[in-house]
């Protein structure tokens, strides 16, 4: 990966590579860690965040369900990453927030050991190819199963929780797709490896019920957008079929952005290209983070 200057960890900010950890950090062996990831876009009036208050609500949220107590408040952790973005002099980049548990005491109980956290930052271009998010991508219904809800809670953004990802993406990868989605324990559509996922069907814009996905900062975006655009959408339970026989399909996630879907298992989605209703809240998307749309200024944090 292409390093910056400077990461922050635990309250200062250091030399790219200086910020490590000890092979005996407690997250390393058991996925005890609570991460975000935000954009950062270049607009008219300089570099802005793209809705960081929610995203760090958000890591605490998290932090809360696995009862992790992070040893900063979310202004600190604001001015920490306004001010990471400023000392590594980039106009547009990903950031990305950790909490975890660190070195101190071996075992699977990890109350006595100390929370690290650290942000870092990264230049990150579109996220499934330049082709992915113009022309659209081929996903997979994995064999893989999403984390059940009650044996890790998909709400929380967890390292724990990348795992079954992981094993969805690889395996989707291998199979020659660009992507996995994942069945809820239910049977029900839930997400993909690092993305929500939505539908269009009769001009009506349907996505997955809230209970076995993570909620998604640009899921909840795209909904607010789509409904200020007068369709509707739908939070429902969404089968496989409905997916096949959908006019349109559309991965949402910081990283992914708005990527159309065009093919499910070896059947085109309606015609084989990014549909109306997703290249219209692309660029209602794209138009908002760049900071085009004064009505959503709100969710934007200028770092100057
Ligand atoms: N579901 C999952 C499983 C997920 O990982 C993400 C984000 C989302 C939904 C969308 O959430 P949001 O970013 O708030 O809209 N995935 C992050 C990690 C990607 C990575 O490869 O790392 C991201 O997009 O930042």
């Amino acid at each position: 990966m292409q390093e910056l200057e400077w990461i922050w960890m635990n309250g200062q900010k250091m030399p790219w590579k200086e910020a490590t950890t000890h092979v005996l950090t407690h997250a390393l062996h058991y996925g005890t860690g609570v991460f975000e990831g935000i954009r950062c876009y270049d607009t008219i009036r300089g570099p802005a965040v793209f809705r960081l208050h929610d995203h760090l609500l958000r890591l605490f949220d998290s932090a809360k369900v696995v009862r992790m107590e992070i040893p900063y408040t979310i202004d600190q952790l604001t001015q920490a990453s306004l001010e990471l973005i400023v000392a590594n002099r980039v106009k547009e980049c990903y950031i990305r927030p950790l909490a975890f548990r660190g070195y101190g005491e071996m075992g699977v109980d990890p109350t006595n050991c100390k929370v690290d956290c650290v942000i870092a930052a990264w230049q990150w271009g579109k996220y499934m190819g330049e082709k992915g998010i113009k022309e659209g991508i081929r996903a997979k219904i994995s064999s893989y199963t999403r984390t059940y809800i009650n044996s890790a809670s998909p709400r929380a953004k967890t390292t724990a929780n990348y795992l079954n990802s992981a094993l969805a993406k690889v395996e989707a990868r291998d199979l020659g797709y660009d992507e996995a989605i994942l069945l809820d324990s239910n049977g029900f559509l839930s997400e993909g490896s690092g993305e929500n996922l939505f539908l269009v069907k009769n001009g009506v814009i349907l996505t997955p019920h809230p209970y076995s996905i993570l909620l998604g900062i640009t899921r909840g975006s795209v909904i607010e957008i789509a409904r200020q655009l007068g369709l509707e959408v739908q939070e429902t339970l969404c089968t496989r079929d409905d997916l096949y026989l959908a006019d349109e399909a559309f991965f949402t996630g910081t990283a992914a952005e708005i990527t159309p879907i065009v093919e499910v298992d070896s059947r085109v989605i309606g015609d084989g290209k990014p549909g109306e209703i997703t290249k219209k809240l692309q660029n209602a998307f794209f138009e908002i983070v760049k900071g085009d749309n004064p009505d959503y200024d709100k969710w934007l944090t200028y770092v100057s």
